[in-house]
């Protein structure tokens, strides 16, 4: 009985570290457009946009490869993700689409410069989206198995906006896990959170400004972004901080902080608006900076579970503001 558990465990953990589909790939397509058909795709997007596809051997390289940030701590992240030469071309195109940028703030209650920060780190302002087909790359993502429904899922997403005539087949660029465009949705993002900025009709955050930006806002207020507040600020913390208070979680009101010695980075004073909270961390530990995050903090890590890329989201914006 022991011998046959040892067995079954060894075969499951070689299944899971070795995902790769029995089935061709072929055999595989064939099942996904008989899918895609059920769920009312039309032929011609079907066959437009899954007729010559093959699997993509890089992405499954890259999938593999995951995480990519294994043992990186907070300052070298900070350092690659906010150079100088970013934060430059943050405030230049801050400038230069002022009038587009301040039209989806007010609209989606979202300053301007978080829409900029989010650009840049996520495609270097629309200059680094991914040069993968994003059907291809979901297509040998559903395909290899590892998470297989997720990607599926995405790929039928994929296909409903190629269907709706946003974008072509063709087009449809984006990164090996099929984030796609100068913002990098995914196609489930795009469903919920895509609009139309410059009123063509139309849902293009490959190419349309208006459309990249609108859509940036409308993810984040949608999400609970709050206008009145800022995303959080470096704090110092006062010697012989009690660490178990860290956690974005753990909020306090701004007055306690203040009367716990938390300070800004050169001594004054925290500003404290009554009745609200903020949570304190550490991206690399006792030893790195701090920061005092507030609800908006929270809105970030929805579009990217990461405290390295909310708190670099937070910093850049500002610096592109100043
Ligand atoms: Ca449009």
């Amino acid at each position: 009985m022991k011998k046959t558990t040892l067995v079954t465990v060894l075969t499951l953990s070689i299944i899971a570290a070795s995902p790769v589909n029995a089935e061709s790939f072929e055999s595989w397509l064939n099942g996904a457009k008989k899918e895609a058909r059920v769920k009312g795709i039309s032929d011609d997007t079907i066959t437009a946009a899954l007729s010559d596809i093959q699997p993509i051997k890089r992405v499954i390289e890259l999938d593999r490869k995951q995480p990519e940030r294994g043992g990186m701590t907070f300052a070298k992240y900070k350092n690659r993700v906010i150079s100088n030469a970013r934060i430059n071309q943050g405030r230049k195109l801050y400038k230069k689409h002022r009038a587009i940028l301040e039209k989806a703030a007010v609209k989606y209650g979202v300053p301007a410069q978080y829409i900029v920060a989010l650009w840049g780190i996520e495609t270097s302002y629309g200059n680094n989206t991914g040069g993968f087909s994003v059907i291809d790359a979901l297509a040998t993502l559903a395909h290899e198995g590892r998470r297989a429904d997720f990607f599926r899922s995405e790929l039928m997403n994929a296909l409903k906006i190629i269907d709706e005539g946003h974008i072509s087949a063709k087009k449809m660029k984006g990164s090996w896990a099929g984030a796609m465009g100068q913002n990098q949705f995914m196609p489930s993002s795009f469903h919920s959170f895509a609009v139309d900025g410059n009123g063509d009709g139309k849902r293009d955050i490959w190419e349309s400004l208006p459309d990249v930006f609108a859509s940036t806002a409308n993810y984040l207020g949608t999400s609970g972004w709050n206008e009145e507040q800022r995303w959080g600020r470096e704090v110092k913390l006062p010697r012989g901080f009690n660490h178990d208070l860290v956690g974005r979680d753990k909020k306090k009101s701004l007055s306690l902080w203040r009367d716990m010695g938390v300070t800004m980075p050169n001594g004054q004073p925290i500003p404290v608006v009554p009745g609200m909270k903020g949570g304190i961390v550490t991206p690399d530990g006792k030893e790195g900076p701090s920061y005092l995050v507030y609800d908006n903090f929270d809105v970030i890590m929805k579009w990217n579970r990461s405290t390295y890329f909310a708190t670099s989201v937070g910093i850049l914006a500002d610096k592109i503001a100043q």
